[in-house]
């Protein structure tokens, strides 16, 4: 008898991702679906997309997706979340987006410990537009408009999202990982799964960076992009947790929204009671 071995999350369509070979907003997309299926969060989810590759994630994922202005996605993510507290409320952002156009939001979503889960695409350049210099650009790196690499006394340093979010009181989880092999995915995948774990049990802000790819914009391989990932992001970009309230058990932040009743009516889902479930969903697999 066959057995299923690998199956599409139900919170990606059955579509085709865009995405150039070797481009890691694919997995990235798949993970971020798993983890929502196995914490029984598709339903209730609402994604805010923002501008760059990822533009037409609400294409992809099964929820609810809004598409917000260049940077504005924490600041929309925020509306979504208070006006509807019986959803759990995401954004996906690239480098571009939330490290240059969006700082402004992406730290005071963060400072004010919104209930929100912030994915940011760290693939150190602009994709979409065609390869130019991004605020997360290594030094001495090339691109469109760093043709001579990229020089700190021209262009400033790379900007260090997970370490400048970490000196502020708001974040519950803040944490970066490296999709760059294959060995990799479980940590990040449990990575993602405990930043959304932390929204489901109201803790407030959680980010996870991931060190990603873009192969056609670094021209380079899908294999190459993956080494220089290994080699030269991870060298300016260390992995690892940088607030983690969630173990620590402590700094718990009340659910930001009018009262602690949805607009709706419907009663707010259990948060203990959801983990409960997903935590036996999970021991399944
Ligand atoms: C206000 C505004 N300025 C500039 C642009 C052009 N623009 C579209 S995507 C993008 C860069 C996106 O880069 P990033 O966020 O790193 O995403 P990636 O494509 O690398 O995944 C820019 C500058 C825009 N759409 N709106
Ligand atoms: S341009 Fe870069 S970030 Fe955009 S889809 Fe292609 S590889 Fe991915
Ligand atoms: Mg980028």
């Amino acid at each position: 008898m066959a057995t299923v071995k690998y199956e599409r999350p139900e919170a990606l369509l059955d579509v085709p991702f865009h995405y150039c070979p070797g481009c890691t907003h694919g997995i990235t997309h798949r993970l971020i679906a798993e983890c929502l299926d196995e914490l029984l969060m598709t339903g209730q989810t609402i994604a805010v997309a923002s501008v760059g590759c990822s533009v037409m994630a609400y294409d992809y994922f099964a929820c609810d997706v809004v598409q917000a202005p260049h940077g504005r996605a924490p600041a929309v993510a925020t509306g979504i979340r208070r006006a509807r507290p019986d959803r759990f409320v995401f954004t996906y952002q690239g480098d571009g987006d939330l490290a240059a156009i969006g700082t402004a939001e992406i730290i005071h979503a963060a400072t004010r410990g919104e209930n929100i889960t912030v994915f940011f695409i760290n693939n150190a350049i602009y994709g979409m537009t065609g390869g130019q210099m991004a605020p997360t650009t290594l030094e001495g790196q090339v691109t469109q408009t760093t043709p001579w690499g990229r020089d700190p006394a021209v262009a400033g340093n790379p900007i260090k999202v997970c370490e400048l979010l970490a000196t502020l009181d708001g974040p519950a989880f803040i944490a970066r990982v490296a999709v760059d092999h294959a060995n990799q995915i479980r940590q990040v995948k449990a990575t993602i799964k405990k930043a959304l774990q932390c929204q489901l049990e109201r803790r407030g802000f959680a980010l996870v960076e991931l060190l990603s790819t873009c192969p056609t914009n670094w021209k380079m391989s899908p294999a190459e992009a993956m080494r220089w990932v290994q080699e030269h992001m991870r060298q300016q970009y260390p992995v690892g947790v940088f607030v983690d309230h969630l173990s620590e058990n402590r700094h718990i932040f009340q659910d930001r929204s009018a009262g602690d009743q949805p607009a709706s009516g419907q009663p707010l889902p259990d948060a203990a009671d959801l983990t409960a479930k997903a935590a036996v969903y999970t021991t399944k697999e």
